[in-house]
């Protein structure tokens, strides 16, 4: 299955609106929002402790180190729906990966702040391969220096089954970020299929 190429300056975006038939995706979203061990995980900010405005996972090799918070865990292992969905990603984008970071978006209030996903831990030009099951949300992307470059902010809708594939400098020029919503929306998950480099790795708290 051939992506959608997205041109847009210093980044590559490739997207497949329908990766997953909707049949598929909705057994492995019902099976993902059961059966997984869904974390409430917090962030400290000007000294206080909130909770992070989503529910998260992270499975992968066992070896690979999430230092977050001052604790050290380790990767929950890899089951049959995760590596259903690990095997579809990497044929897709013929990337393999290590690990799998799970966002659980319960409502129309939850939401992953801006960001990009450039820790050291992942490399330089990472492949950050997203899929989204249940209900589409809006993802939107900002080039860092957008204001000053006169790049415009995009907005994508992400449809149950879709992956959307970020590589090259998506990373180090650009942020992206799930923004809340005041419609009545059903949950969504998210999984971001990453490579950690052996070793460690440092999670985002978004
Ligand atoms: O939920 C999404 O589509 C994005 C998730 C994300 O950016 C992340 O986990 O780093
Ligand atoms: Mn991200």
């Amino acid at each position: 299955m051939l992506p959608v190429n997205i041109h847009v300056p210093d980044a590559q975006l490739n997207f497949w609106p329908d990766l997953i038939s909707a049949q598929d995706g909705e057994s492995y979203f019902q099976q993902l929002l059961s059966d997984t061990q869904w974390r409430q995980d917090k962030i400290t900010l000007f000294g206080r402790l909130f909770d992070l405005p989503r529910l998260q996972a992270w499975h992968g090799d066992q070896g690979m180190i999430y230092r977050y918070s001052g604790l050290e865990l380790s990767p929950e292992p890899w089951n049959p729906v995760l590596l259903a969905l690990k095997e579809a990603v990497e044929q897709a984008c013929q990337t393999s990966f290590n690990t799998v970071l799970l966002n659980l978006y319960r409502d129309g209030s939850d939401s992953n702040g801006w960001h990009s996903d450039d820790e050291k831990e992942l490399g330089e030009q990472p492949v950050i391969a997203s899929l989204s099951l249940g209900q589409e949300r809006r993802f939107r992307l900002k080039h860092k220096d957008g204001k000053s470059r006169g790049i415009q902010p995009l907005s994508l809708d992400l449809p149950s089954g879709s992956l959307l594939v970020m590589s090259g400098s998506t990373q180090s020029c650009w942020q992206h970020c799930i923004p809340k919503t005041s419609r009545t929306v059903s949950p969504r998950i998210n999984l971001t299929f990453r490579s950690v480099i052996h070793g460690s790795s440092q999670m985002p708290a978004l």
